[in-house]
């Protein structure tokens, strides 16, 4: 009885070690809330902040300003960030934050920003476009 009792105790600290092993919905970290496209006037996500949150938009406040971006689509998998207004230009694309932890913020544009590496993007960005959106 006493082996009984020994293996049942293991057998359910190895069910309950499994459990805190399962990865819950995915919440990546980012500086951008959900379903918002956002950009800053200083790096690394500081200075005045301007965010986009509908499907494509002009960033008003913050055009050729930016020095930081990240991409937070709530149902769309990908963000367009471009040079001129109303989606025209070149873009550079981030990943939404709720899908992808990794290429969904840039704290530099100046160096290069998601997909255009080395590309100068400080004081560039002027409109956003979610794209692949679920729903
Ligand atoms: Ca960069």
């Amino acid at each position: 009885m006493k082996i009984l009792l020994r293996s049942v105790l293991t057998l359910s600290l190895a069910l309950s070690g499994l459990t805190v092993g399962v990865v819950g919905a995915q919440a990546y970290w980012s500086p951008c809330p959900s379903g918002y496209a956002c950009l800053w006037t200083g790096t690394s996500y500081n200075g005045s902040r301007d965010v986009g949150y509908a499907n494509y938009g002009y960033f008003s406040g913050m055009s050729n300003r930016a020095d930081s971006a990240a991409a937070n689509g709530g149902s769309c998998e990908y963000t367009r960030f471009y040079d001129q207004t109303d989606s025209f230009g070149s873009y550079f694309v981030l990943k939404s934050a709720n899908f992808h932890n990794d290429m969904n913020r840039d704290a530099n544009l100046a160096n290069g920003a998601g997909d255009r590496p080395g590309e100068p993007w400080r004081d560039r960005v002027s409109s956003w476009r979610f794209t692949a959106c679920s729903r």
